[in-house]
Parts: structure tokens; C-alpha cells; sequence
């Protein structure tokens, strides 16, 4: 299955306010929403640009993925996330193809899309997420 467009590109920060306030002064984006994700352990913010987000991501508790990713790697580019029509089916797909999928099936992630992970060691060191609205 083919991805529409690059949903978000998603950056792992620790100070989720200083980074805003970065996006916001100097590249002149609006932050147009600050929501926690309870079931990844992590805040997230969002700009637009264009068709493509900015999503900043903040850890909540210390085994937060994004916690064990800026200690290991500190703070830059996490993942890139592609719109997909049909996540279940994009996942299902991916593990047919020989990908070794974080999520088996979607789950709920920011802005109420359904979204799931494929392994980062099977993407080339990219970490990718499928999210969409079915
Ligand atoms: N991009 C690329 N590589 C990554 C990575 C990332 N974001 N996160 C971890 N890795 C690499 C590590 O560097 C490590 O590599 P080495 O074995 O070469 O050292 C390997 O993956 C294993 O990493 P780890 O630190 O031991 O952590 P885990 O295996 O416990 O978890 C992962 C790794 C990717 C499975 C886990 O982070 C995960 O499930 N991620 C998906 C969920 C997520 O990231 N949610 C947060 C954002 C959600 C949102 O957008 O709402």
C-alpha cells in the first residue's frame, strides 16, 4: 500500500516549551495544539506546514520511548510518519513483505489518528509509523 503524503515528521525534545517557543520565533510556525498521549508516554505539539505537521515530542515518564531515544541518541528526528488509507491493511501489508512491526494492529495516537510503528531496524534506521483516520 502506497502512502498519500508524509503525515508528520516527528522530533524528540526535553523541553517540549522551549521548543515551541523555537518553531514559533524563529521559523514563524503557529503551534496549533499541545495533547498528551497517555498510551505512548508522551506531549506532544503540532505545526502545520504545508500538508506535512511538525509533531514535537516531550517524554511524561522516564521508560517513555521517547525518553530511552534522547539518552541513547539525544534530541533530533524520531520518526516519519505516512498517511495511509487503510492503516490496518498498510501494517498487514508490511508484515507480509518480510517488516517486523512494532504494532500488529493500529492504536490510538494524537489527533484521534489510528496509528502503527514498523521496527526501525527493518526501515533502515528510519522509525515508521503508518497513521490515517481508518
Ligand atoms: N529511530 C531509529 N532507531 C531507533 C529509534 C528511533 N526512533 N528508537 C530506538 N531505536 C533503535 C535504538 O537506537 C536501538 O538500536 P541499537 O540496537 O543499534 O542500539 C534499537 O532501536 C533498540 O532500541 P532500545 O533503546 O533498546 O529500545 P527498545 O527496543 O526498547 O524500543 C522501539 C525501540 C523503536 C521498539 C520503541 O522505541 C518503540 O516501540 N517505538 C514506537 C513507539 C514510539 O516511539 N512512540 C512515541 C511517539 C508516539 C507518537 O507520535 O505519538
Amino acid at each position: 500500500m502506497k502512502p498519500s503524503y508524509i503525515e508528520h515528521i516527528g522530533i524528540a525534545v526535553k523541553d517540549l516549551d522551549k521548543a515551541i517557543e523555537y518553531y514559533e520565533n524563529v521559523l514563524e510556525l503557529k503551534c496549533y495544539s499541545v495533547e498528551e498521549v497517555a498510551d505512548q508516554k508522551v506531549k506532544t505539539a503540532f505545526f502545520k506546514v504545508g500538508q506535512t505537521k511538525i509533531e514535537l515530542l516531550e517524554a511524561t515518564a522516564d521508560d517513555s520511548p521517547v525518553a530511552k531515544f534522547i539518552e541513547k541518541r539525544g534530541e533530533g528526528i524520531h520518526h516519519l510518519a505516512f498517511a495511509m488509507e487503510d492503516v490496518a491493511e498498510a501494517l498487514s501489508d508490511a508484515e507480509q513483505k518480510g517488516v517486523k512491526l512494532i504494532d500488529k494492529t493500529p492504536r490510538k495516537g494524537a489527533e484521534g489518528l489510528k496509528i502503527g510503528f514498523l521496527h526501525p531496524k527493518f526501515s533502515f534506521g528510519v522509525l515508521t509509523e503508518f497513521c490515517g483516520k481508518e
